[in-house]
């Protein structure tokens, strides 16, 4: 059983680009709630995106979740790897594929972490705008550790395609 008082805060960066990513999106986020471990605080709105960094590929549906969990941040990584594969089975059961989800562990309260599997901060979240457009819509006072405000971080992206479905 968790205990509230160990619970902390994490931001949680959902995104897809195949199969009707906008259902795909929704039921991920739902899904996140159903672990073990986490309840599900908030939900941003889903976001239509440009490509980032791969721009040769569909137009991405995107989101971020508040959770409150008990887990570790590597216990986390590993329940959030657990269903990327679950999306990805759903996809095509044939053969392995690209992933239909993307999940991202953005923030771990103010934890700093850097190991081989896991980077806390998310190391790109900061030039993302869809990452910070649908976190500035949660909490537009919120802080990347090492990296300033959300909504001033934001007014740097203003070239990403970012739009509110
Ligand atoms: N890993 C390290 N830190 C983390 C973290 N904070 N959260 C490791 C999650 N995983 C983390 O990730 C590769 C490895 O990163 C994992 O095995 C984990 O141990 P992955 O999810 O398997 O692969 P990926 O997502 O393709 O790679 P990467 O480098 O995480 O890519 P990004 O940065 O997630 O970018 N454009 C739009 N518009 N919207 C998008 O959602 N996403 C990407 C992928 C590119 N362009 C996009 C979007
Ligand atoms: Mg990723």
């Amino acid at each position: 059983m968790s205990n509230n008082l160990m619970n902390s805060e994490v931001w949680i960066g959902v995104g897809g680009n195949q199969g009707r990513p906008q259902q795909l999106v929704s039921d991920a986020i739902l899904s996140l709630g159903d672990l073990h471990g986490v309840e599900l605080l908030k939900q941003s709105s889903l976001y239509l995106t440009a490509p980032q960094d791969f721009v040769n590929q569909a137009d991405f549906v995107n989101a971020v979740a508040l959770i409150s969990t008990s887990l570790t941040p590597m216990e986390l990584l590993d329940e959030l790897q657990m269903l990327e594969a679950d999306y990805g089975r759903q996809r095509d059961k044939k053969r392995y594929g690209p992933r239909t989800i993307d999940l991202d562990v953005l923030l771990y309260a103010d934890q700093i972490i850097n190991t081989e599997r896991l980077v806390v901060p998310h190391p790109r979240m900061h030039q993302r705008g869809f990452v910070l457009k649908p976190l500035a819509e949660l909490n537009p006072e919120l802080i990347i550790p090492g990296q300033g405000s959300v909504l001033e971080l934001l007014s740097r992206c203003t070239e990403q395609r970012v739009s509110k479905l």
